[in-house]
Parts: structure tokens; sequence; C-alpha cells
């Protein structure tokens, strides 16, 4: 069975072995080059804070070695007449100097941790005394074991790691998402419970009828050949994958359920389907649907489009907030100011914008005065390595690949995979506080958050980013926090866009192989920036091309197996530009299922070559 790469067979090609350069003729295409999983209708490093104060409070609630004090002395003492101290009536003698200067490590016996405390108070009120602290017992952070957790840079970027010392969640909190629906990922057994089909028009629905009681994802794809996005897949597997179970990828919440309620098929979704689904997620009646076992503490809405906020969504909004739920939702990804969207311009909302693997604003989210917080989106124009391979710097969830039929694990960008770490969150919240309110999570989420400067923001002000970027240990706990591990380091991706000269007006020669001329093809580079970046390739000959687009995540100068994407049919090029001519790139997958083995790839890459020379 041969592969195909968007309906187009891929093989070993009729090779023409003529190098020589053509002359340029006048036609050209043009269109975007579409971002994997862009969504129809919009949509154990340890950070040791030495804490030099002697505020007793500062050391409240820190676990610590009874008995123990670091005492840094000040530069007139002779820390050889140090070798035992007397303090309080009580005597310290030397453990031994650190490694820090005129600094020592001193043990009294029989004191337990107020007693340790009060001795270090004293001390540290001494004259000669530079500071002193106790000796605070300091533990790895939780880290669980999936596989690809290390790829998931998005989470140490948010703090989650020291979050998860605090609570990983409860399985009584109940997390609705509002999406494409779910699918059976083995990364998401176990983790998911209910919830309902919306879609009332069986011709979106793909399932041959109306609402029904199965939420499994029938795809969006509007036409043949597009790839469905399963989009609501890989937010459920944010906010809650099934974690620390030596698979695959981490979740934010370890415990929560997730309830999957579908209302986006082929072509998107209705608002009065999505706002019946807000009333139901919340445990409201909606006519003709049976009652929602399963009321939803946080519901996640990680779509949306342009328009402010009508009054059908907002009463279903409130309905949900008074019935206790809190509504995240996604900013949008036109890198224009939210308050033009909807839900994200809906009060009652906590409204995510995206940051890249850099902290900064994603050069595709939205901003303004409706942000609320800034979560990780990822940034698929920049990669990182981990494990010695180079990945598009997404947001790295469960998904399916369903032309090699595999459950895969891979990159989306957008505030739609922003929104679900906050949804998520807000989740871990309320296993520490059930009964937390919609304004108090936001409060909480937003004085705890790191706010982004202008520049971070890429606005005049830094506020155009809200709050800033959520920090998960700081908005769980009261006491004081590590500080978030520092970013990954990232370099630029590079996209080729390329028209392939075709050979026969089909694109494909007699025995069904791709029939194209490797020296009458045209490349260019794009700089992708945003979910649509759009791109030309000129000096085409007349004749038949096939467009197709690759991305050269490693940095070697040569495009890599995936991610790719073809335009679905062959575009004939005269002496005008043939517009719309848009391509949607395959996601790229930490588990390599996109990679298509059968593709030219040494014709490309010298194409690639000769064009980079
Ligand atoms: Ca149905
Ligand atoms: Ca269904
Ligand atoms: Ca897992
Ligand atoms: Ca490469």
């Amino acid at each position: 069975m041969r592969r195909s790469l968007l309906g187009f067979p891929l093989l070993a090609l009729v090779l023409t072995a003529c190098p020589s350069s053509n002359p340029a003729g006048s036609g050209s295409i043009s269109g975007v080059v579409i971002a994997p999983g862009a969504i129809q209708n919009g949509a154990a490093g340890l950070g040791i804070n030495p804490a030099l104060r002697n505020d007793l409070n500062a050391h409240r609630g820190e676990e610590i070695v009874p008995g123990e004090v670091i005492v840094k002395f000040k530069p007139t003492v002779s820390l050889q007449s140090a070798s035992s101290l007397r303090v309080n009536g009580q005597t310290l003698s030397l453990v031994r100097p650190l490694a820090l200067e005129r600094t020592q490590l001193y043990r009294a016996s029989g004191l337990d941790t107020a007693g340790t405390l009060a001795l270090v108070e004293r001390l540290a009120a001494r004259a000669d005394v530079e500071y002193a602290v106790p000796n605070r017992i300091w533990r790895a952070l939780k880290t669980p074991n999936d596989p690809y957790y290390g790829a998931q840079w998005h989470y140490p970027l948010m703090n989650l790691p020291a979050a998860w010392d605090t609570t990983t969640g409860s399985a009584s909190t109940k997390v609705a998402v509002i999406d494409t629906g779910i699918l059976p990922h083995p990364d998401l057994a176990g983790r998911v419970t209910g919830g309902y089909d919306f879609i009332s028009d069986p011709a979106v629905a793909g399932d041959g009828d109306g609402r029904d009681s199965d939420p499994t994802d029938e795809g969006d794809a509007e036409q043949a050949g597009e790839p469905n996005s399963y989009h609501g897949t890989h937010v459920a597997g944010t906010v809650g994958a099934a974690t620390d179970n030596n698979q695959g990828v981490a979740g934010v919440n370890w415990a929560a359920k997730i309830v999957p309620i579908r209302v986006l098929g082929r072509g998107g979704g209705t608002t009065a389907d999505i706002v019946e689904a807000i009333r139901w997620a919340a445990g409201g009646s909606v006519s003709g649907v049976p009652a929602n076992p399963n009321r939803a503490d946080v519901i996640n809405l990680s779509l949306g489009g342009q328009g402010s906020c009508d009054p059908a969504w907002q009463e279903a909004i409130n309905f949900a907030t008074s019935q206790g739920a809190i509504v995240v939702v996604a900013a949008g990804n036109s890198n224009t100011d939210a308050s033009g969207f909807t839900p994200a311009s809906c009060q009652k909302v906590i409204t995510v914008g995206a940051v890249g693997p850099d902290g900064k604003r994603a050069p595709y989210s939205n901003y303004g005065p409706r942000i609320d917080v800034m979560a990780a989106g990822g940034d698929l124009n920049q990669t990182f390595t981990f494990n010695g391979r180079s990945y598009p710097a997404g947001v790295l969830s469960t998904l399916r690949d369903d032309a090699n039929q595999k459950w895969v694990y891979a990159f989306y960008q957008g505030t739609s995979m922003a929104a679900p770490h906050v949804a998520g969150i807000v989740s871990l919240m309320k296993a520490q506080a059930p009964s937390l309110t919609f304004d108090q999570a936001l409060q909480k989420l937003r004085t705890s958050a790191t706010p982004l400067t202008a520049s971070q923001c890429n606005r005049p002000s830094g506020s155009d980013c809200g709050a800033g970027l959520v920090d998960a240990a700081k908005a769980l706990t009261s006491g004081s926090t590590p500080a978030p591990p520092p970013p990954p380091s990232t370099r630029p991706v590079t996209t080729y866009v390329v028209a392939f000269f075709c050979t026969t007006r089909s694109c494909l020669d007699a025995g069904g192989d791709l029939a194209i001329d490797f020296s009458r093809s045209k490349l260019n580079v794009v700089l992708q920036t945003q979910e649509r970046t759009p791109y030309s390739i000129g000096g085409l000959e007349p004749g038949t091309y096939l467009a197709a687009a690759f991305q050269d995540i490693n940095g070697n100068g040569e495009y890599d197996s995936e991610p790719l994407g073809a335009y679905p049919n062959p575009v004939r090029v005269a002496n005008g530009n043939v517009p719309n001519i848009d391509i949607q790139l395959l996601p790229y997958s930490a588990s390599g299922a996109w990679a298509q083995s059968g593709f030219p790839r040494e014709q490309v890459a010298r194409l690639i070559e000769q064009k980079l020379r």
C-alpha cells in the first residue's frame, strides 16, 4: 500500500536528470501557509531561593533540620573563635564551615522547629552576624515520569512542577472541554467521563444524526483531503492527560475528570449549540438532552471568532458562573485586540492570551485590555532541543494521525492551547478549595502572575498582556515558592514553499507515481510568523504544479521529514498569479508518525540547497 501525501501517491520519481536551470516564466502562485491545528470558526531543578532574610515569617511552614543554623559573620569576626556559639542559653557547636564566604553551619541539640526558628531570630539580631537562616530541607520538585514530559517546556514555564508539590488535583473536580469532541487516546485512558454531542446538524456532525450521547470526534475537515484537527483531544490532553503513567505526555491536572462536550464539527459550530452546551456543562437543563451527572467545576472554551460578545453567549456564561463553574476562554489567534472576539470579550470569563517558549507574547496571540492572563500557547516558528532532537516549540499533547492510523503526541500552537493550561490550573485550585468562586480564581491568578514588559508583550504597554504569565505555584500557595526554571533556548524555524513542476496534468504518471521535473520547479523561503502566513512563488513557466511546504526544524539547512503539507489539487499556472493556494501543514509529532518515508527527500533537499547557495 502506497503512502499518500494528502491524496498524492508518493514514490520514487520519474527523475529528469537535467539540472540545468530553465528560463523563468511569468506565472506565480500565492496563498498562505497554515500552521498545524488552526481550527475552523476561529475557532527537577531546584529553584532555591536562599531567602537571605531574617524574617521569621519567611520560614514558617518550611521543613527545616531541627537545631541547625547557617550563620554568616561580619568581616570583622575571626571564624577561628567561632567553633562554638552561645545564644539564648543554648550552645551551638560548629558542624563545618560552608563553601561560602565567612559562613558556618552550627548545630544545637534538643531543639524543635519553633525553638530553632527562635534561635535563628536571636542569632540574626547579633551585631557580629550578617545573616542567620535555618538549614532548610529541599526536595526535588514533583516531575512526572511520562517519556515526553521533557518536551513539554510549557509546564516548567508556568511553574507547574512546583505547583504539583502542593497538589496534583482531585478526582472529584470536573473540567468540561467544549470543543470538537474526544478520541479514545490511550494516554487519556481513565481521565474522561460522561459528556455529550451537542451538534444538532447531522451534516456538520458527520456521525449520521443530530445530538447524541457519544461525543466522539468524527472530524472537522470541511473538504476531503484536509486533515482533521482533533483539537478537542489535544486540549483535553493539556488539561489532564494520564500523568506519571510512564506513557506519552503529562497533563496539568493528574486526577480531575474531563467531561468532553462536542460542539465543533465540519466547518465549526453554532451559537445555538454552544450556548446550550455551556448551560448543560454547568448542570443546567437543555430540552431533549438528559441531565448532566458530571456538573463542571471548570469549563474550557478554546474556540470562538470575531465579533463582540452577544447576549446569548453572555446569558449562558452568566448561568454557568451562577452555578459555580469557572469559564476559561482563549483570547483568539489574530494578533489583534481581543475585545472584538467572542467569547474572549464576554464578562465573567478568564480570557487567556498565549506566550511562546521565551515567555513573550506569541506572534499570533490577541492582546488588549480584555486579556486577563497569559499562558503557554507555543510558537511553532521556534524550535528547541530535547534528548538530542529538535522540535517545534508548540504545546505537546495527545492527538491522532489519521494517515498512519496511529495515536500520537503532536505540537500545536494557539491561544486554544494556552486556555487549557489555565483551566487545568484553576481545576488544581478547585481541588484545594472546592468553593472557589470565579472572582476569587481570577483575582488569585492575576495577583500571582508575572507581568510582561511592553517589550515582552510587543505592545506599547505590558498591560496589553493582562496581569502577565500565570505562575501555577504562586496561584496555589500563599507561602514562598521557587521561581520557574529558565525557559528553553530556541532557534527560528525556516519554512520552504515549493512549486513542483508536473510533467503530466494530474501530476501522476501512468503507474500512479508523482511525475515531477525538479529542474523546472521553484522554491521560496518563508518566514512564518502567524497562524496563516502569506507566501508567493514567482518565475513559474506555464504548466501544472504541485504546491507543498516543508520546514527545517533542526537548523541544518535541509527540510525535515515533518512537518509537511501540500495543496490537495494540481495547480494550473499560465502567465499570471494563481491566488488562494493555501497549504495546511500537518502536525509535527513527538513520536515521528507523520514522517512520510516515501517522499523524495533527496531531490527536494537538492532543490533547497540550490536555492540557498
Ligand atoms: Ca450525532
Ligand atoms: Ca456523536
Ligand atoms: Ca502520560
Ligand atoms: Ca533540517
